[in-house]
């Protein structure tokens, strides 16, 4: 295991440019209003909690349109640039970067950022979705379905993004595609279920978790990331649509045949374990798209998972 922080800095990253709908940006606030802090408190952590990120200065001096096939690249850019340096920085501190979305177009942010302090890092990406569109590839032109391909190695495109030198300048660390294993895929875009095959990206979709459950997912999952070093640092990204839809309605994009409430809760519980997670995202929660019950069910999940991560274990 590496060795672990015992501060955690809470980053709120308020993000909605990376997909159609308004509502992304509550995720950190609620998340924050229902006890994070003493939460995390409990668990043994001490908590820097700093503003959420300011997204929307962008609007101001760029332009906000699309460019070619990609919706608002300026306003991702500058807002993912912000996060990276945040992340970078507070990982040279020393300190657990825990990042609150927002969509996850941050996960540009995260991975830039974790990449440049930790280059060496695995990752860990539970998701429904594969996010691993390049604005070339990408049928939405949405940028929370771009943070893997923008990141990987031999994926991202040679030249920036409207709005992304920064990634091409200071945080040029890409991430080799045996650095990344997948749980819950199964929405996956014909583009994207290539790109996986022709580079034998690590995933374990629904179907494996069905077929070999989730215990033995994650040893698999997580063996593959440690296996050449056992004291790797690992990230976790987790985006709240993994989980079925009747528990996490309250995201944009719902998609039947989830995991679990149990499985959603091992997955956190097994990295947890590992004691080399050392950043971590959580993302798509937007209390806007059901109703209160929905929303409110999903925060809770939410915040139960965010804990689960951070060390809570059942006995
Ligand atoms: C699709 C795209 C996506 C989240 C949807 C969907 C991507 N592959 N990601 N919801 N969280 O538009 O690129
Ligand atoms: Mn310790
Ligand atoms: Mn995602
Ligand atoms: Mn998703």
């Amino acid at each position: 295991p590496v060795a672990h922080p015992h501060t955690c800095t809470v980053i709120g990253a308020p993000m909605t440019y990376g997909q159609p709908f308004v509502g992304t940006d509550h995720g950190p606030e609620i998340l924050r209003q229902r006890g994070l802090r003493s939460m995390l408190t409990a668990l043994g952590w001490r908590v820097e909690d700093l503003p959420d990120l300011d997204f929307d200065d962008a609007t101001t001096h760029k332009p906000t349109a699309g460019i070619g096939n990609v919706r608002n690249p300026w306003l991702v850019g500058k807002g993912t640039e912000k996060l990276a340096k945040l992340v970078s920085d507070t990982i040279k501190k020393g300190r657990f970067p825990l990042i609150l979305g927002g969509d996850h177009s941050i996960g540009i942010g995260s991975l830039a950022g974790v990449l440049s302090a930790r280059p060496h890092t695995g990752v860990i990406w539970v998701d429904a979705h594969a996010d691993l569109n390049t604005p070339a590839m990408s049928e939405s032109g949405n940028m929370h379905g771009m943070p893997v391909g923008l990141l990987m190695e031999g994926v991202a495109p040679s030249e920036p993004v409207p709005g992304f030198d920064w990634l091409y300048q200071t945080f040029r660390n890409r991430l080799p595609p045996d650095s990344i294993v997948y749980v819950g895929l199964r929405d996956v875009d014909p583009a994207e279920r290539e790109l996986i095959r022709d580079l034998g990206i690590s995933a374990f979709t629904m179907h494996e978790i069905d077929r070999y459950g989730i215990g033995n997912v994650m040893e698999m999952a997580i063996g593959h990331l440690l296996e050449k070093d056992p004291n790797r640092p690992l990230h976790l990204s987790y985006d709240i649509d993994a989980v079925d839809p009747v528990l996490a309605p309250a995201t944009g994009t719902t998609v039947r045949g989830g995991l679990t409430f149990r499985e959603a809760h091992f997955v956190a519980e097994a990295i947890a374990q590992t004691g080399n997670l050392a950043s971590a995202d959580i993302v798509e929660f937007n209390p806007t798209l059901t109703n209160d019950a929905g929303a409110d069910e999903t925060a809770e999940l939410t915040l139960q998972i965010i804990t689960s991560l951070m060390g809570k274990s059942i006995i």
